[in-house]
């Protein structure tokens, strides 16, 4: 067998004879798995969305025949390609043409630009790029035309629909050839990391523990052939994905839909046309379901089970979801490095609508400890650490940064702070990592403060989280300036200039003299957070 892919730490030989033993870890890959729910369920719907309806044999057909494609291009097992597509079947398509070859998507957000692009392309050296012509008002092909030079390695740049100066997607499928597929244990592609630092981190995420999440998933969530699943969510992301998201969908030989925006106007038809039973979404889009007229316009009496994460839901904005939607929750604190927790179907509400539920595997092994990475008492609020089969033992070439974010014995430090109930569950009660959750998206504070800091006018920055109603939290930026200061709009435009996501730049930017004291002696940037939040929180 290969040797691991360089750079992706892996589990240590005895935890990984373990998960095998114990039956975790089965053996399968994703590219086998399409190919065996083909078999089971072939003339079954698999994948709708757009003017496609696809039964589990077309799309197997499909994929065999784009990654006959994908490898007359020269794509091989191993290559990075950056994914970058919105919710279009076509977008899963794609990943099974790269998962059954052993190529190794990159999944990268519609919202991201030239900066973290060409960042993804730089760092993993991939050697293709996936886009759709037009998106949300964008065109990704002037995008991927900046990327393209500025990345030697990067040979191909595929487009779904007009390719102007790029190769059309739907020109590589070609007859399906015998493709030598990866093992279970290797990396099947990379997840992002909601981060905290100067750049995002790659997230390593193997067959063996990928496929273990999503049965686990399946299993909690009780998904079945019957399973009508709606991604909402960007399907990149992590939830929507495997939680138990489409590729949970999948594993249990149910229905896709892919909706192109979360909104009621495009949800609720799709939810009544191709009777949705379960969706996915993030709380401020909660609260837009919860708000909107059109709810009794449309039948949603399909839809069984609404799941929410991301972000705290409030208890208040819970305990209307049965009433107003008709459906049950189901709360979900996951992360793209691994551990998920559910509340399960069957739990009493009150537990469904006060807390964020319990893992889902009986092998995720949880610690509740304090800055000394000492255990809390029973019921204490504590930093949350995380080992088990499906949570990564490192980030992808990133040796230094691993040393901070994993104890010793190879827990991951979530950054997040929880409290365990009597009954088991985790409540999160706040987060120690310097990151904004605004509204589910993720924002590295360090990477903004480090763009901020590219501004000749510039002399220090610091982005905190101010509290918000509809999104939870929204980002500040308070700005030192150097000489006299620039417009908060010139700065943000600054800030769009160099390529940051929309959702990265500053919802507000606030100009000071000095930066508040912390005390002696090294400037801390968490007191000077908790400071800076405190004055900001009062209203001006
Ligand atoms: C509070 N904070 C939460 C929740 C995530 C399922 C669901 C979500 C994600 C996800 C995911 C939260 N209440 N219910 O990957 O598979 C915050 C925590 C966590 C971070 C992870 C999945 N649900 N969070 O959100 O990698 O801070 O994954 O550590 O984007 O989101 O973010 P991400």
């Amino acid at each position: 067998a290969l040797e691991h892919l360089p750079g992706c730490p892996t589990w240590p030989e005895d935890f990984a004879r373990r998960y095998r033993e114990a039956g975790y870890w089965r053996g399968e890959t994703f590219g086998q798995l399409l190919r065996d729910r083909a078999r089971d369920f072939g003339t079954r719907v698999a994948l709708v969305g757009g003017t496609h309806r696809w039964t589990y044999a077309e799309l197997d057909a499909r994929v065999d025949r784009l990654a006959a494609g994908f490898h007359a291009m020269g794509i091989r097992s191993r290559d990075r390609v950056v994914v970058q597509l919105p919710n279009v079947p076509e977008f899963y398509e794609v990943i099974f043409a790269l998962f059954r070859m052993g190529a190794l998507p990159v999944f990268a957000l519609p919202a991201h630009r030239a900066s973290e692009i060409g960042y993804f392309c730089a760092f993993t050296e991939a050697v293709a790029y996936v886009i759709p012509d037009r998106f949300g008002g964008f065109d990704y092909r002037g995008l991927a035309e900046q990327v393209k030079a500025a990345t030697p390695t990067l040979k191909h740049v595929l487009v779904l629909g007009d390719a102007g100066s790029h190769t059309a997607l739907a020109s590589v499928a070609t007859e399906p050839v015998a493709l030598e597929g990866p093992s279970p244990s290797d990396v099947a592609f990379f997840q992002l990391s909601g981060g905290s630092t100067g750049v995002p981190k790659l997230i390593p995420r193997t067959h063996d523990d990928y496929i273990y999440s999503l049965r686990a998933s399946v299993d909690v969530c009780r998904l079945s052939p019957e399973t009508v699943y709606l991604c909402a969510l960007p399907a990149a992301h992590n939830f929507p994905m495997s939680s138990p998201g489409v590729l949970g969908t999948f594993y249990a030989g149910g229905t896709a839909v892919m909706a192109l925006n979360p909104s009621p106007d495009v949800a609720f038809p799709l939810i009544e046309r191709e009777r949705v039973t379960v969706t996915a979404l993030v709380p401020p889009l909660t609260m837009v379901w919860l708000d909107s007229s059109l709810a009794k316009k449309h039948d949603l009496s399909s839809l069984k089970v609404l799941q929410v994460g991301g972000a705290r839901l409030s208890d208040e904005a819970a305990a209307r979801v049965r009433p107003t939607l008709g459906c049950g929750l189901q709360q979900v604190f996951g992360m793209a490095e691994g551990l998920v927790n559910y509340t399960r179907l069957d739990d009493a509400e009150t537990r469904i609508v006060t807390t964020q539920g319990r893992p889902m595997s009986d092998a995720d092994e949880l610690r509740v400890v304090d800055d000394d990475d000492v255990p809390v008492a029973p019921g204490g609020t504590g930093h949350l650490l995380t080992r088990g089969p499906y949570t990564i033992r490192g980030y992808y070439k990133a040796e230094a940064h691993n040393t901070k974010a994993f104890t010793t014995d190879g827990f991951y430090r979530t950054g997040d702070l929880v409290r365990l109930t009597p009954e088991g569950d985790l409540v999160v009660e706040g987060r120690a990592k310097d990151q904004i959750n605004r509204g589910g998206d993720k924002v590295a504070a360090e990477e903004v403060e480090n763009h901020l800091l590219a501004h000749p006018s510039v002399s220090d920055a610091a982005v905190v989280a101010i509290p918000d109603k509809f999104l939870g939290e929204r980002t500040c930026a308070v700005v030192i300036p150097r000489g006299e200061a620039p417009s908060p709009s010139a700065l943000n435009a600054f800030l769009r200039q160099r390529g940051l996501a929309s959702f990265k730049i500053p919802d507000r930017i606030e100009f000071v003299a000095a930066f508040p004291q912390t005390g002696v002696g090294k400037v801390s940037k968490k007191a000077l957070r908790d400071s800076l939040r405190q004055s900001l929180s009062t209203p001006s």
